[in-house]
């Protein structure tokens, strides 16, 4: 009897330790959306339940083999027990129990965070390989993920290639992206702040540079945004040339696979391309003048660039751009000295 009641108070003081140690070091990040309220809750209530089954398990194993070591000269066999149906009994009803009642739980949170405001804010994800494109109802497309804080957004999501995921840390809620199919994502986010998307679907040899700014604000902030990016996107769109080019390599996504800094990413850099010399992997040299881009672009594997991969670079830019897009795009490049 004096073992159990050791033992008893033994679990519950590393229970708490664990669980108040553990929760002390805030390793989860803020809570930003309505949903993560939810999440980290019933989060909480699985923690709790592990650091409890943790203590159980490791106290009176460790004060088995501390107390009931074998005595020195001690050759004696243990006590042979039969079984205890009671005990079995026990064992078998509590977690039973419990997991039924987590499971009620589970299903009530889920059911929280996927509610449907009708009134949410409707945005358009693509994914690709490696990049993110927002498409706003307004029209016009970014690379920036831009909220007003305390109204519900949905997302519908789609991929180009293969399977991504989206996911904000501070949001909780993580959805996978497919091709060929949309699917939804519900957040409301609670806190004006800056924060990152990532892709947490491994989804190839750039997926760790897979990421865009979310950015939540006020709603007047917000609708400012919006209306500066649609005078911009008419303006660019009317004037065509460079700047237009610029907008279009960045809602096509090559900017996820070309730099314009220099720095190289999956594809060569944009940076002081035009009319330099470039090396192809059949060993030529050609110039990089305009016929090379437009080439390049309409149909990447007539001339690939040594040193980088073959069948990367989506081979739909010919059919997907108009031809005084691709122009425009080939003048902008043109700018990049
Ligand atoms: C998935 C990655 C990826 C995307 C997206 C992509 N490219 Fe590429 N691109 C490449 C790779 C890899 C190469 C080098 C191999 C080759 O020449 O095909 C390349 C080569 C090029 C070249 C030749 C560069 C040089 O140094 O000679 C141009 C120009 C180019 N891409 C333009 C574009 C434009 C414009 C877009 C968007 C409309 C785009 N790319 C989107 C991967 C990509
Ligand atoms: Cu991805």
């Amino acid at each position: 009897m004096r073992h159990f009641v050791i033992v008893g108070v033994l679990v519950i003081i590393v229970f708490l330790a664990t669980y108040f140690g553990l929760t002390a070091l805030k390793l989860m990040p803020v809570e930003a959306s309505a949903q993560s309220i939810v999440v980290d809750w019933m989060w909480n209530l699985d923690f709790v339940v592990m650091c409890f089954l943790f203590a159980l398990i490791i106290v009176p194993l460790v004060y088995g083999l501390i107390v009931f070591r074998r005595k020195k000269g001690d050759t004696s066999d243990g006590e042979y027990i039969e079984g205890n149906t009671k005990l079995e009994i026990t064992w078998t009803v509590i977690p039973l129990i419990t997991v039924l009642v987590f499971a009620y739980l589970g299903a009530y949170s889920l059911g929280e965070t996927m509610a449907v405001d009708p009134n949410a804010l409707e945005i358009s994800v693509t994914a690709r390989q490696w990049s993110w494109q927002f498409d706003y109802p307004e029209g016009f497309t970014s690379n920036e993920l831009h909220l007003p804080v305390n109204r519900q957004v949905v997302l519908n999501m789609t991929s180009l290639d293969v399977i991504h995921a989206f996911w904000v840390p501070q949001f909780r809620i993580r959805q996978d992206i497919l091709p060929g199919r949309v699917t939804n994502y519900r957040i409301t986010p609670i806190l004006i702040g800056n924060y990152t998307v990532m892709c947490s679907q491994l989804c190839g040899t750039s997926h760790s540079y897979m990421t865009a700014p979310v950015i939540v604000t006020s709603q007047a902030d917000y609708d400012a945004w919006v209306q500066s990016q649609v005078t911009a996107a008419q303006a660019a769109a009317a004037a065509g040339g460079p700047a237009n080019g610029k907008l279009l390599v960045s809602k096509y996504g090559c900017l996820g696979c070309h730099s314009t800094d220099g720095s190289k990413l999956v594809g060569p850099t944009w940076q002081g391309l035009y009319q330099s010399q470039v090396k192809l992997s059949d060993g030529r040299t050609v110039t990089a003048d305009q016929a090379y881009l437009v080439e390049s672009i309409v149909s990447p594997s007539a001339k690939v660039v040594n040193g980088f991969p073959d069948n990367v670079m989506p081979k739909t830019f010919g059919t997907v751009l108009t031809q005084s897009q691709i122009n425009d795009i080939v003048s902008y490049i043109e700018t990049l000295k």
